[in-house]
């Protein structure tokens, strides 16, 4: 594998699947894989479980690990090609790709969502432009549109959690004070209309997705509705796709306080099949959900969180068995 970043990248969910269920009973198993190898993670924004279970992941397997925060003493980088560099950027993007490329065998990118520029958030520019310059493997850590080893991670905890050979799998849109990238709702529509799940997304009129992750899946504006019979909740803020409308790309269409009612709360989860709730983190308590329904026995935050690790060194494994 050269690239992760879509669900095609991984092929057989089946695979995948057997994969991490064997690196979760022994994580340690391909740990001289990646010896003498150097994983580079270079992070354009925060995070806190991607740079521990990736870390972690690359350790598992042997690797060394070196960690750029662009934004906190590496020179201010520009982006775009053409421009005239007489403002506060000393270093661009494509001479820094090459130079990175210098020192690793495979590199993580988490780039973000500028939530400005549709068409240059939705072509992918940053990560592209690493996986063209850089000479090396490149893998998704979060990049403007997608977020794939968050997917897997979820498709995993799904599986381990599932009561039905066929689940109800619901993604439910939920208030949030600031505009978010549509990357985790995006991979997670993917990777969830690639798996065996019935899977609805419920949304104000007005967020939805791009068609190129959602497909033809069933989008049902009441949200009570979506959730009757669900087995589990996927709760998620994105702000406009701005898929009819490009000009609200990026954008919080109405005010949050009006939008309390997306809240899920106990209520909300009395309308399902006894549903397990799912969320990324980092989660805004008393906005995405209420503390009883994430302190519930049937939260799954923690055991999605802790399979980032596992997703992680199946990713990696696949990487370092593609550049052996
Ligand atoms: C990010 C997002 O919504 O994409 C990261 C989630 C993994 N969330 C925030 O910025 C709060
Ligand atoms: N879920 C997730 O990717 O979290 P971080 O942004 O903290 O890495």
């Amino acid at each position: 594998m050269k690239s992760f970043l879509n669900v095609q990248d991984m092929g057989d969910l089946r695979q995948a699947l057997a994969e991490a269920q064997e690196i979760k009973a022994d994580r340690f198993k391909y740990d001289t894989l990646g010896k003498n190898k150097t994983l580079l993670m270079v992070f354009f924004n925060n995070s806190l479980r991607t740079r521990l279970s990736t870390q972690k992941a690359a350790m598992n397997l042997g690797m060394n690990v070196i960690v750029l925060d662009v934004n906190a003493g590496a020179w201010k980088l520009e982006t775009e090609r053409g421009v005239i560099m007489d403002g506060d950027k000393s270093e661009h993007l494509l001479e820094a790709i090459p130079v990175m490329g210098c020192y690793c065998d495979v590199i993580g990118i988490r780039s973000f969502a500028g939530l400005t520029d549709r068409d240059y958030d939705y072509a992918e520019t940053v990560y592209h432009q690493f996986l063209k310059y850089s000479g090396k493997p490149v893998f998704a850590m979060e990049t403007a549109t997608v977020h794939p080893l968050q997917a897997f991670a979820d498709l995993i905890t799904i599986e381990e959690h599932k009561k039905s050979n066929r689940p109800k799998v619901v993604l439910t849109w939920a208030p949030h004070p600031k505009s978010l990238p549509q990357a985790v709702p995006n991979s997670f529509a993917q990777w969830m209309n690639a798996a065996d799940v019935d899977f609805v997304i419920t949304h104000p009129e007005g967020y939805e997705l791009d068609p190129k992750f959602v497909g033809d899946v069933r989008v049902e504006y009441d949200q009570k509705k979506a959730f009757e019979g669900a087995d589990f909740i996927y709760a998620k803020n994105w702000s406009c796709p701005g898929v009819t409308n490009p000009g609200d790309y990026g954008k919080i269409l109405h005010d949050y306080h009006q939008m309390m009612r997306w809240t899920v709360d106990a209520e909300h989860m009395s309308w399902t099949n006894n549903a397990h709730f799912m969320h990324c983190l980092p989660v805004r308590r008393g906005m995405i959900v209420t503390d009883d329904v994430i302190e519930a026995p049937t939260s799954l935050v923690i055991p999605e969180a802790a399979n980032r690790e596992i997703s992680a060194t199946v990713v990696l494994k696949r990487i370092l068995q593609s550049v052996k």
